[in-house]
């Protein structure tokens, strides 16, 4: 039988651990790994033996949260890396909600899991868990564990504060998101009272996460803006990227994720769409992104789904001008216009 524990159950637990492996979900973002290891950090200067693990490798930009230990980081949080010392020790995770999350990892290591840590409503608990639907990250929910479980009752290690404060900002993005309400803020605000500049400089932590752009990045969103294409008075935004201009320009699948981005802020913008043509087949990825109307009905007429402001479907069309202009009738209608 799976329990929900207490706070104090929950830092008891972690305090009793001598050795763990910290599981967090596949295609890790900020607040995964921020949390992941300061989990790490903290227990490990409790002299607890713990090592992270995802079932993917953590993407570049990510790293520096990790190389804050100096020469202790850790280099890779591949299942192959893990050190044969943990074969059979206990696992904790975080930020992880659900099974699938666990990926590959799943089978081998949920069996072994005596807690999770997390901050979704709606996941599919698999082990005693801590889950606080109200925070906006597992870095919130760490942050008062991790004050129990430091030394003393003096502040916190600077890079476990550093962690935190990275997987806070990251979820919701920039302090910036509807989650960031006042108990966001007084948590981001302990963390740096909590001093860690001179580890990071909290301003280095936002620049890394949200104002670092690659070149492949950037041509993908120049893509955006040059193939941008506006209806109903600029109430709708479309772009588009064709197999032939994906291989003309050697864009990478991770190159154009922000291209709606780069479009939806266009003011008076009530619906942006992006259309990637799937290789070189006559089928057009869509991504809709709105500030009001449901793209979740639209997406469903081209049998896809999603959420009322953000959904996905495939249109199929030869051409980029015949995709769009089957999409933008059904958005066009959406909007009444
Ligand atoms: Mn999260």
């Amino acid at each position: 039988m799976m329990q929900t524990l207490t706070l104090e159950q929950t830092a008891d637990r972690l305090a009793g651990l001598e050795q763990v492996l910290i599981l967090f979900h596949a295609r890790p973002d900020g607040d995964a790994v921020g949390s992941a290891f300061a989990l790490r950090r903290a227990l490990t200067l409790r002299g607890c033996d713990a090592w992270c693990v995802c079932p993917h490798e953590l993407p570049n930009r990510l790293r520096f949260l990790v190389e804050l230990d100096g020469e202790d980081a850790q280099n890779s949080v591949l299942a192959d890396a893990i050190p044969e010392r943990f074969t059979d020790a206990p696992v904790v995770s975080v930020d992880t909600a659900a099974p699938g999350q666990a990926g590959d990892l799943a089978e081998q290591l949920l069996p072994r899991c005596v807690l999770m840590i997390d901050h979704h409503a709606s996941g599919t608990p698999y082990a005693d868990s801590y889950i606080r639907p109200e925070a906006a990250a597992a870095g919130e929910v760490l942050y008062p564990i991790l004050m129990r479980l430091r030394e003393g009752d003096g502040p916190l290690d600077p890079i476990v504060a550093a962690r935190l404060f990275a997987a806070i900002a990251s979820d919701t993005g920039c302090f910036k998101f509807s989650n960031a309400g006042a108990a966001t803020h007084r948590a981001a605000a302990d963390l740096l009272d909590a001093g860690f500049a001179s580890v990071i400089e909290p301003a280095e932590i936002t620049r890394r996460l949200f104002d670092t752009k690659t070149p492949g990045v950037l041509r993908g969103e120049q893509t955006a803006l040059r193939n941008l294409r506006l209806f109903a008075d600029g109430r709708i935004a479309v772009t588009t990227l064709s197999h032939a201009e994906r291989e003309a320009e050697g864009l990478r699948p991770e190159d154009t994720e922000t291209m709606i981005e780069a479009i939806r802020v266009l003011a008076g913008c009530e619906i942006a769409a992006t259309m990637k043509q799937a290789d070189d087949t006559p089928l057009w990825r869509v991504s809709l992104r709105s500030t009001g109307p449901n793209v979740a009905e639209v997406a469903a007429q081209f049998g896809g789904g999603g959420h009322h402001r953000a959904a996905g479907c495939a249109v199929e069309a030869e051409t980029a001008d015949a995709a769009v202009a089957a999409l933008v009738e059904k958005l066009q209608a959406a909007l009444g216009a």
